[in-house]
């Protein structure tokens, strides 16, 4: 497939998504979400492929969704043709998804930045729900995932007054894992994928649906699965090879088996 505005290469086992509108920001119209779609199960189902990176430009990550597609919008069409609920493909992904945000992350494109599984900000990066400005409110997940990942105040303060949030903020408030400075955002971005890439595949996927286990369930039952799923692991070549190569103080040869 040809993509028209995102732009998709394999760096050794990582699979890299740019998105690329920069006459508008990376604003997020139906275009590309399908491009972004595809790209990124595409990368999910391939074997050679054990993390993905979601970046935008050093301006913006992405200034939102499209809002001259969204303009004439007519309510009948949004509800039946469930506008927006395509974005939840992103969030079905089993392999590590990242973002690496630079410039503007705001209304849409902080969502997107949120469905991904931790996000890694260089210095310039600015978060926020600008969609009140609008006339609209978070269409995207941006009132339910900032709500739980940066609590009730200031996800309220975020979405009641659409400010924004520079990456020191984001930071103190755990929506970013780490600031990097901004010349160093893709390179530290692709090291982080590269070594979640080099461990055992199976683990890491599993690593990944318990971890977000935590966000749908209840802690005695998210404990008790996350207790079975590590006694499944048993049950893998790569836990006899991790503990054997520790024990003889040498790498260990992951197989994904
Ligand atoms: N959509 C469409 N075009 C955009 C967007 C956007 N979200 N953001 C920027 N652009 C375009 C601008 O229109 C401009 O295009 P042109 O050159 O043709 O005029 C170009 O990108 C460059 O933008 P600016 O000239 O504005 O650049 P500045 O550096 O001056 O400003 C800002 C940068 C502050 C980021 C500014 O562009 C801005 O405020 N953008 C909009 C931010 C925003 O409000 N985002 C939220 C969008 S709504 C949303 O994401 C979810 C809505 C949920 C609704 C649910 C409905 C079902």
């Amino acid at each position: 497939m040809t993509y028209e505005n995102i732009i998709v290469e394999t760096r050794e086992k990582v699979g890299f998504v740019q998105l690329n509108r920069p006459q508008a920001l990376n604003a997020l119209n139906s275009a590309l979400l399908a491009e972004l779609n595809v790209a990124l199960e595409a990368f999910d189902k391939d074997d050679n492929i054990g993390a993905i990176v979601i970046t935008g430009s050093e301006k913006a990550f992405a200034a939102g969704a499209d809002i001259k597609e969204m303009q004439t919008l007519a309510f009948a069409d949004a509800y039946l043709g469930d506008y927006f609920s395509e974005w939840e493909r992103v969030t079905r992904l089993r392999k590590p998804l990242i973002a690496a945000v630079a410039g503007y992350a705001l209304g849409g494109g902080c969502e997107l930045a949120m469905m991904c599984d931790f996000i890694i900000a260089a210095e310039n990066a600015k978060f926020g729900q600008p969609e009140i400005t609008l006339g609209v409110m978070p269409g995207m997940g941006g009132s339910q995932r900032l709500t739980r990942f940066i609590g009730k105040s200031k996800a309220m303060d975020l979405c009641l007054t659409g400010r924004m949030m520079d990456a020191a903020e984001a930071e103190r408030c755990g929506l970013v894992s780490r600031v990097v400075p901004s010349g160093d955002l893709i390179e530290e971005t692709l090291k982080a994928a590269g070594k979640i890439a080099s461990f055992s595949l199976p683990v890491v996927m599993m690593t990944k649906e318990t971890v977000n286990r935590a966000y749908e369930t209840t802690l005695s039952e998210g404990l008790r699965f996350e207790r079975r799923v590590f006694h499944s692991m048993f049950a893998l070549e790569d836990q006899r090879e991790g503990m054997a190569a520790f024990a003889e103080k040498r790498p260990p040869k992951f197989k994904n088996r």
